[in-house]
């Protein structure tokens, strides 16, 4: 469809979803939208004012039907409608045969046959809704899980660009003080500290910009369940916990170091989340090829987590500096077999017997924490993750470079662009700046009527 359908016309579409049902819509949005809708509409009481939203039950006179059909009509008057125009919907019964008869007798009375996505469309561009709540209701059609409709719905409530926004408007009033420092340039006060303020303010909202883009980047999968990944050392307890957790003698569990060579994977439910729990072999120095084999198994395995498990003894004393694969997962620091040791149990970890089931359930709740709160913060349907993602790399690579000149003094021209380019970037997203582009991407996917 090309974006330069004429937003002054009168369009109409069947909006409830296709075949019979108990009940059918049509909608119909434009100047001429409430003219077109009423014609032959008699309601059952008198309609009281002409510019109050307003439904009424009544009968409908359908060209080509001998008798007035029962109906509904609901008028409501712009620009505060989702379309931002005078919108109407007409309900009567879901038949199909139906339904194209009276859409007919709207396109016979001035409307024009709306083109998926028109709807949607107008709301954007009278700036009802913007460019992620637009694809979030494409998202909410296209749903095939609940999980994707729940993460649609979240989008459509703000649930991404809420955060962007205010990112968005902290870069521009940064542009404005950058600007505005430009206009003095004469005058040769620059503030150090002031500097070196803006500096960290940018590197700042650069890493956020790039955990972002890294979070959509691992969600961004059609399916399979949150992976979390126990590690640490030979006899950690690793197995143990995994058969734990599972409830199921799955693993072998043995004293000797190095008993887990491949991966285990088993589902788990964590508090209501169904995850894919993997057991690795444990982290030490490979002496021949298999535990070669073994270590990059694990390693992978690792950097494909989304939560991570790491264990470490109670008794063993205070663990080692973490090692450095999975860094995109979040990690949980447990401390395994803690009926072996003494108090006071490690500070800030997860104490944990595989034994006596101590800690188990704080641990699930724990990682379904984990999970829901990487969720909400990158709640997005995949289309919109997949779009996402490059304008947010590009935005936090631009504030990187941006606050690289701030502290080399490569002069306040070129910090100025650059953050003029993560704020456009960020807008994409948002949909403040928008090529036809994208507009014609999204839009054409969506159902008529929507
Ligand atoms: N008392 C006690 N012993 C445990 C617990 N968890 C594990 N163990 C013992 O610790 C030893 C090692 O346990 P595993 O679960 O095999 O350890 P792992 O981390 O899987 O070790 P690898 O597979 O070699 O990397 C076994 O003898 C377990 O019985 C626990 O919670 N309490
Ligand atoms: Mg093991």
């Amino acid at each position: 469809m090309s974006i330069a359908l004429d937003p002054n016309d009168t369009i109409a579409a069947v909006s409830s979803p296709p075949g019979p049902s108990v009940r059918g819509i049509v909608r119909i949005t434009g100047p001429r939208a409430w003219a077109i809708a009423s014609e032959g509409f008699e309601p059952a009481e008198p309609w009281p004012s002409p510019r109050h939203p307003e439904a009424r039950a009544g009968d409908l006179r359908v060209a080509g039907l001998r008798s007035p059909l029962p109906a509904r009509l609901a008028l409501w008057p712009g620009p505060r409608t989702y379309t931002g125009q005078d919108l109407a919907e007409v309900h009567m019964v879901g038949s199909p045969p139906l339904l194209s008869l009276f859409l007919a007798q709207c396109l016979a009375r001035g409307a024009r046959a709306a083109e998926p996505g028109e709807f949607t469309l107008r709301a954007f561009l009278s700036g009802r809704i913007d460019l992620t709540r637009a694809e979030a209701v494409l998202g909410v059609i296209e749903a095939d899980s609940p999980a994707r409709l729940d993460a649609a719905l979240e989008q459509l409530a703000g649930g991404l660009s809420r955060p962007l926004l205010t990112l968005r408007d902290r870069l521009l009033d940064l542009l404005a003080h950058l600007e505005a420092d430009l206009d003095f340039a004469d005058e040769p006060d620059v503030d150090p500290i002031a500097r070196a303020a803006l500096a960290v303010e940018l590197d700042d909202a650069a890493a956020r910009l790039a955990a972002l883009a890294r979070q959509l980047d691992e969600r961004d999968r059609p399916e399979g369940h949150p992976r979390v990944v126990l590690v640490g050392p030979p006899n950690a307890g690793k197995s143990r916990l995994f058969n734990a957790l599972v409830g199921e003698d799955r693993a072998i569990v043995s004293p000797r170091a190095g008993t887990t060579r491949d991966y285990l994977t088993a589902l788990c439910d964590c508090d209501g989340l169904t995850v894919e729990l993997v057991d690795t072999a444990g982290i030490e120095p490979a002496v021949d090829d298999v535990a070669a084999l073994a270590q990059s198994q694990r390693a992978r395995q690792a950097g494909r987590a989304e939560v991570r498990l790491d264990c470490w003894p109670a008794a063993w004393g205070p663990r080692p500096v973490a090692d450095d694969d999975g860094e995109n997962a979040r990690t949980l620091r447990v401390a395994t077999r803690c009926d072996e040791a003494g108090s006071p149990l490690p500070p800030l970890e997860i104490a944990t017997s595989a034994a006596t089931g101590a800690g188990l359930e704080a641990l699930c709740a724990a990682i379904a924490r984990s999970l829901r709160s990487a969720r909400s913060e990158t709640n997005a349907p995949a289309g919109t993750a997949a779009r996402c993602r490059g304008s947010l790399l590009q935005a936090g690579s631009a504030l990187r470079s941006a606050s690289e000149s701030l502290v080399s003094g490569g002069g306040d021209e070129l910090v100025a662009f650059d953050v003029r380019l993560a704020a456009e970037e960020l807008g994409k997203v948002v949909g403040a700046v928008v090529t036809d582009d994208i507009l014609d991407r999204i839009f054409r996917r969506f159902c008529i009527g929507k």
